[in-house]
């Protein structure tokens, strides 16, 4: 059976049976149980789905809406609406000092981003302790959702002290790449991990349901000289990252 007979309203619809949005998301989440619908398959459009279904395009956002909100689809600007993607795990070292970009090249995938913010603000309290920041600087903040290989992996919101990072525009895809060619690449980092469960909006930007796992990672990355450059707080997706360390006995 191809997905449009699947939608057909005639193989499946029961008037006796709750909410009619309930039913067509239950009709889609059976699709997709039992492998109809693969992982990255365009659903047809909603006008399409509302025709062959015999109900409204008002149920059948609705239906889409609670499909997104599990985390079962992805709504793609511009494009519509696609059964979520599964994710490649990825394996993250803890012992070295690497970029995102760096990362995600060593596996040969490509890495992008979508920008959330980009440029120069009054710094919060907390950037001001974290990076040393006299009272009246300014900060330069980049905020992106990190993709690798078309997959969203994470959300890394980055603060710099301004003379650092002048221009933050200047970052089109590698933060490390530009400190490097004004040789401000950190050369030591002390990262905190914890766990948490992600917020509707973090989980809607990184295309997994609404509370599902994910990591919470603030580095804090140095120069040399023992200044702070980077203050990076980043939510990493639960289901995407393993991260590992190697452990040695210490010498007693
Ligand atoms: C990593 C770092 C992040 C850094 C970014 C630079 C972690 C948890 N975070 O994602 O602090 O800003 O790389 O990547 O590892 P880029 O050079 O590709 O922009």
């Amino acid at each position: 059976m191809n997905i449009t007979d699947f939608l057909r309203s005639e193989n499946w619809r029961d008037e006796s049976s709750g909410p009619r949005y309930v039913q067509l998301r239950r009709r889609i989440e059976e699709g997709i149980d039992s492998g109809l619908l693969l992982p990255d398959a365009p659903l047809p459009p909603e006008r399409e789905i509302a025709a062959l279904t015999e109900l409204s395009r008002v149920t059948v956002r609705k239906a889409i809406r609670e499909l997104v909100r599990k985390g079962a689809v992805v709504q793609r600007q511009g494009s519509g609406s696609f059964i979520t993607g599964a994710v490649q795990r990825v394996e993250q070292s803890l012992s070295h000092l690497t970029s995102f970009s760096e990362d995600m090249a060593r596996r040969g995938l490509s890495s992008s981003s979508t920008w959330l913010e980009r440029g120069i603000f009054l710094p919060s309290p907390e950037e001001v302790v974290t990076l040393a920041l006299a009272a009246d600087s300014s900060v330069a903040r980049i905020s992106r959702l990190r993709q690798a290989g078309g997959q969203p992996m994470a959300l890394e919101r980055a603060s710099l002290p301004l003379d650092v990072l002048p221009n933050p525009t200047l970052v089109n895809s590698s933060l490390y790449e530009v400190l490097d060619q004004d040789d401000n690449r950190p050369v030591r980092a002390h990262q905190k991990i914890s766990a948490i469960n992600l917020d509707e909006d973090d989980a809607r930007l990184l295309g997994v349901a609404a509370g599902a796992a994910g990591l919470k990672i603030e580095r804090i990355s140095y120069l040399s000289s023992g200044r702070v450059i980077e203050f990076t707080r980043s939510i990493y997706r639960g289901d995407a990252y393993d991260f590992v360390a190697e452990l040695r006995l210490s010498p007693s």
